[in-house]
């Protein structure tokens, strides 16, 4: 890993990963064994807190924010990100827990970082980028949403839904956090669409994603809704700015 970027702490927000988290875990502390992992969960039913506080009693690099309740994606990264600010972290990774975002690339994102930008998106819609394992249906609706999202909000990102980052704290600190209410994937096309706003850099690296092994998704046609609505809310707020940039 790259000593210039300082203390990383890769954010893994879960809502019963059980079957997943012994593995997600151990593949991160492999691939960048320096980085500590904050497990951030929303009291899931099937124990997952447990399991992740034994994980954290054995290794220090190990930690756990426990959560309520339910509260969404967005809500736990942004607690993960706060939590992670308050202890001083300087590069805060956001990394599912269910085994679609690979750890092993997660060295490669590091290096885009240390490179010169203040967001690392690992992106599968670029030239290199690819997904294994999903049913067309699901690439379709992926693939939609990031046109939606570039032609609503004008951001040059191929990949504005993606959720394997790494984020300076530097970044997190400028857009500011206080204001996000999205939940779901659009948490995603928010930040990107903050970062990008604060005129900050943002680099796209080709990634292979991989569908989850095991366990539920937790993505629901409201998921979905909430993405729909926001994007064109954004898209439309936003475009007696760009209108004026373009004339
Ligand atoms: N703490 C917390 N984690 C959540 C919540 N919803 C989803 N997650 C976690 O966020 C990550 C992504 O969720 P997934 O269910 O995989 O959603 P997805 O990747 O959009 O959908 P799939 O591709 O179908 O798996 C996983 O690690 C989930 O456990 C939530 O409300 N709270
Ligand atoms: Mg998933």
């Amino acid at each position: 890993m790259e000593p210039t970027l300082g203390r990383v702490l890769v954010v893994v927000p879960t809502y019963n990963e059980r079957e997943n988290l012994l593995a997600i875990t151990a593949r991160v502390r492999a691939a960048v064994p320096r980085a500590h992992v904050l497990i951030a969960d929303d009291n899931s039913p099937d124990g997952t807190g447990a399991l992740a506080d034994a994980l954290a009693a054995k290794d220090d690099h190990v930690h756990v924010l426990h959560r309520p309740g339910k509260d969404g994606l967005g809500a736990a990264y942004i607690a993960g990100f706060r939590w992670g600010l308050r202890e001083g972290y300087d590069v805060l990774v956001e990394l599912d827990a269910d085994g679609s975002h690979r750890p092993e690339e997660l060295p490669g994102l590091l290096r885009a970082l240390a490179g010169g930008a203040d967001l690392v998106i690992g992106s599968r819609w670029v030239p290199g980028g690819r997904v294994v394992d999903w049913p067309g249906s699901r690439e379709f609706l992926s693939r939609g949403a990031n046109v939606y999202a570039r032609m609503m909000l004008g951001v040059p990102v191929r990949d504005a839904t993606a959720g394997f980052r790494a984020y300076r704290s530097s970044t997190l600190e400028k857009i500011g956090l206080d204001d996000v209410e999205s939940q779901g994937y659009c948490f995603q096309v928010d930040l990107t669409l903050r970062t990008v706003r604060q005129g900050l850099r943002v680099v796209e690296v080709p990634i292979t994603f991989v569908e989850r092994a095991a366990g539920a998704s937790k993505m629901s046609a409201g998921v979905v809704a909430e993405a729909l609505w926001r994007v064109t809310r954004w898209g439309l707020s936003g475009l007696p700015r760009r209108l004026g940039r373009s004339r």
